[in-house]
């Protein structure tokens, strides 16, 4: 069976994980439907000798980062697309919470924590800043001896979220390399979409990757390995389910029922990294939440999507309303951020009723005049609508999470307060995101030139600690008082 990255010297207990394949793959096929033949597919094919591909998580380095339900989503989903097509993926997570050679850090209600953290100093260009710049993950010396310990794969994929993450994606690399001589290094994700030059320049990997990968990388490591597995004919779908199973744990099960957004907002790159807007079938979601459920007794799910909501009536009511029907007791989450205009009275009881436990609502600002500018993507009026209908289905205020941007370029403080007293007024919860500026996106050039920071020349100014775009009163002290007068997290 398939493992999570592990040298031979480890030999670590999976307690999650089914102790005999076949006896499980029975069940779900029994439970689930066709999903799960697809599933029990792919266990037998793994049995049998194919070209492992190593799968790599870089670190985080940041002033703050928290694992709300984070996972390489974009790897794992990759990991399905390769298995099928006839290769081994191994995952090597930097930013494995259950890594067994570092203490087990505390897991909060509902699956979501802290990551393993280690002060270090700041990159040259953060010199100044007055924060605590820290390492996420695993120590790098556990993850060397790993690397050092395994048997060189075929060829290595790293992944890059955040632009200003990257120093975490060259120091993997740096590390693969000194591990696997002469094995062929290849980098996507988000950081390598948003900014390929850069990542071509200082990343050390030998290819770098736009975008969406599913129907071009088993062409590219063919080329690079001068492999062709025997495989299914490649196909140019999206993929959406993730395998878990090269999870060292599963606590929870991160979902896409979509990829891309029907809208096109300003501040916002999810047109540049998932251009279109491509949907699952529902009935499909709700196998898949059911088989993870089955398998690793995961009862939390967690929505990736960027556009969950639109179109509800035809694809998130019935989803919900299975869910609801089929596994009572989920608690269903959306860090990621809700259309406040797609949620109808039925949309806020089918959401309800299969057990959203906190809502959070991509509001971003009060201001209709900024949404009619940005995209359009709700209004005041809507997000009024939306409040009314969850609190009628019984949320709590404390339960309906508004996000607000704070820190855009021409977004004074004053603007800010009115936001937050608005959300509160409403009947919901504010929550403060920090802007971060976004190569490509078409408010870019305005943050470019409201930055104090040279963000064209350097991610590491892209990081929404610094305020980097904001409007001189819109500052840390503004941040810590706003935070501390409205009472928010
Ligand atoms: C889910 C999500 C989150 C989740 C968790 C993400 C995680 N895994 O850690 C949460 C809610 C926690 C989150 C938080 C934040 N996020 Co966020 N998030 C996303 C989101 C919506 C989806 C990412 C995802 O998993 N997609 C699904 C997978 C399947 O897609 P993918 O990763 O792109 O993978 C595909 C390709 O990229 C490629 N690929 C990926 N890896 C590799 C590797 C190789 C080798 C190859 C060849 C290809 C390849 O193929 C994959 C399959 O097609 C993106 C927007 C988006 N649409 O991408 C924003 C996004 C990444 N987030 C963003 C931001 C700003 C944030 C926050 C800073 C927001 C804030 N102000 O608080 C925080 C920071 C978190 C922190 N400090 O810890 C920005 C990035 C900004 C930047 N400068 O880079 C984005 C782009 C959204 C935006 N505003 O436009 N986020
Ligand atoms: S609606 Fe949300 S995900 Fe879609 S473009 Fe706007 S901010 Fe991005």
């Amino acid at each position: 069976m398939a493992q999570a990255f592990q040298p031979a010297s480890l030999s670590i207990a999976r307690t999650d994980r089914p102790a005999s394949p076949p006896h499980v793959s029975e069940r779900l096929a029994t439970a689930t439907g066709a999903l799960d033949q697809r599933l029990l597919a792919d266990l037998e094919l793994r049995d049998m000798k194919r070209p492992e591909i190593l799968l790599v998580n870089p670190w985080i380095y940041d002033f703050a980062a928290y694992d709300l339900w984070a996972r390489p989503m974009g790897l794992l989903v990759l990991a399905t697309r390769l298995r099928r097509e006839g290769w081994e993926p191994k995952l090597l997570d930097c930013m494995d919470r259950d890594h067994p050679a570092m203490a087990t850090p505390k897991l909060r209600p509902h699956a979501h924590g802290r990551f393993h953290r280690t002060p270090v100093p700041k990159p040259e260009p953060l010199k100044e800043i007055p924060r605590q710049y820290s390492r996420y993950g695993v120590d790098p010396e556990i993850i060397e001896r790993d690397l050092l310990c395994a048997l060189a794969p075929k060829a290595v994929l790293v992944t890059g979220l955040m632009t200003y993450w990257y120093p975490g994606v060259t120091e993997a690399i740096r590390m693969i390399r000194k591990a696997f001589p002469g094995v062929p290094v290849i980098l996507g994700g988000v950081y390598a979409s948003l900014m390929p030059d850069h990542a071509r320049r200082f990343s050390g990997a030998d290819e770098v990757v736009v975008g969406p990968a599913e129907s071009l990388i088993t062409g590219a490591l063919s080329r690079l390995t001068g492999i062709t597995p025997a495989s299914t004919a490649p196909s140019l779908a999206p993929e959406f389910a993730p395998a878990l199973d090269l999870l060292r744990r599963v606590r929870f099960l991160p979902v896409l029922t979509s990829r891309g957004c029907p809208y096109d907002c300003a501040y916002c790159a999810s047109g540049l990294v998932s251009p279109g807007f491509v949907r699952r079938d529902p009935e499909e979601v709700v196998r898949e939440v059911l088989s993870s459920h089955l398998r690793y007794g995961v009862v939390d799910i967690v929505f990736y999507d960027d556009a969950l909501l639109v179109n509800a009536e035809r694809y998130a009511v019935p989803m919900l309303e299975a869910l609801a029907a089929r596994l009572p007791g989920l608690r269903l989450h959306s860090p990621n951020g809700l259309h406040a205009s797609a949620i109808t009275p039925a949309v806020a009881f089918a959401m309800k009723r299969a057990g959203f436990e906190n809502i959070r609502i991509g509001f971003e600002t009060a201001s209709d005049d900024f949404h009619s500018r940005t995209g359009g993507k709700t209004s005041m009026d809507s997000f009024l609508r939306a409040v009314r209908n969850l609190r009628a289905v019984g949320f709590s205020r404390e339960q309906i999470g508004a996000y607000l941007l704070v820190g855009m370029p021409g977004h004074s403080a004053a603007q800010v307060e009115d936001d937050l007293d608005r959300v509160l007024t409403a009947g919901a919860h504010p929550r403060l995101a920090e802007y971060s500026p976004i190569p490509g996106t078409r408010m870019w050039p305005q943050a470019v030139r409201a930055s104090r920071y040279p963000l064209e020349a350097e991610p590491l100014f892209h990081n929404c600690t610094l305020l980097p775009a904001a409007e001189s009163d819109v500052d840390w002290q503004f941040l810590r008082r706003a935070r501390r007068r409205w009472g928010q997290a």
